[in-house]
């Protein structure tokens, strides 16, 4: 990656940062923490590593995204507009009556969601089938999927684990945002998840583990992921909650937190 390269995803991501907490402070609270830990994994797939058009969001060839911790549409929305699969001003009536843009993810209302989310474990199970189906219709698309730390307590997604790994479905590439905290604890003190690479592992999966807000050792474990063969690929992200907001960043309030004009005001001038 080029430094010129690595300057423009640093603008990408504050800028998608900035609109993801004016749309959260426009409605007052907002799932903050878990919208931020993956606005970089978020940059480097949309502006990347995905095959996609946003003139054509329905391209049967296209590269699939599956945000299974749903609750942290905003950070998604963010980067759709970027991206132009829907114009900027809508964002501003995120989780508003009537609104495209719910606060959880709905294929439905919103132009570029690939799945309906929300309901924690479940993401993943329908990345799995999109994977599935890829293979047997022969297609070369790519199925990318994010789970979070808490969601991975979810019996579900172990069993879409042991699925994945028995299909060898080297089209689906999963990221675990293991920002060590969910809704009213640290991770390690509800249900810890350790040694979580080795548990990967053990469900067959190929893994890797980086520093999820580096552009540079995201974009090399996404190749070497693409070159994985007969088996899917799970790239755990250490990630921080709330990530380049000071107002949230590390703290464990962040996870559904009120967002004043104060707030969308200091976090838009550090992120500029
Ligand atoms: C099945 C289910 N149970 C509970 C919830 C409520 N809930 C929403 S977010 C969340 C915490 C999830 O933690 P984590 O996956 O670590 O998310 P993040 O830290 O990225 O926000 C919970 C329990 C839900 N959405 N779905
Ligand atoms: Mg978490």
């Amino acid at each position: 990656m080029t430094q010129k390269e690595l300057a423009a995803f640093k603008q990408y991501a504050n800028e998608a940062r900035r609109l993801t907490i004016e749309m959260i402070g426009h409605v007052g609270v907002g799932h903050v923490g878990g919208s931020c830990s993956i606005i970089d994994i978020l940059v480097m797939l949309y502006f990347r590593h995905m095959r996609i058009d946003s003139k054509n969001p329905r391209w049967p060839d296209r590269d699939r995204f599956v945000l299974s911790k749903g609750h942290a549409g905003p950070a998604l929305y963010s980067v759709l507009a970027m991206r132009g699969y829907f114009d900027r001003k809508e964002l501003t009536t995120l989780n508003q009556p009537g609104t495209n843009l719910p606060s959880h993810c709905d294929m439905n209302k919103t132009v570029g969601i690939d799945m309906t989310a929300g309901s924690l474990g479940q993401g993943l199970s329908a990345a799995v089938g999109m994977a599935i189906g890829g293979q047997i219709d022969r297609k070369d698309f790519r199925v990318y999927c994010v789970i979070g730390d808490g969601e991975s307590q979810e019996g579900q997604i172990w069993e879409a684990a042991m699925l994945a790994s028995q299909y060898k479905l080297d089209n689906l590439i999963v990221f675990t945002d293991d920002n060590k905290m969910q809704i009213d604890g640290l991770t390690d003190d509800v249900v810890s998840l350790k040694p979580l690479d080795k548990r990967w592992e053990a469900f067959g999966w190929h893994v890797q583990s980086v520093d999820g807000h580096d552009y540079t050792a995201i974009d090399t474990a996404i190749e070497t992921a693409k070159r994985v063969e007969g088996q899917p690929s799970m790239i755990i992200l250490n990630t921080i909650k709330g990530k380049g907001c000071s107002f949230a960043e590390g703290m464990l309030t962040s996870h559904n937190m009120p967002v004043t004009a104060e707030n969308v005001k200091r976090a838009c001038a550090e992120l500029n």
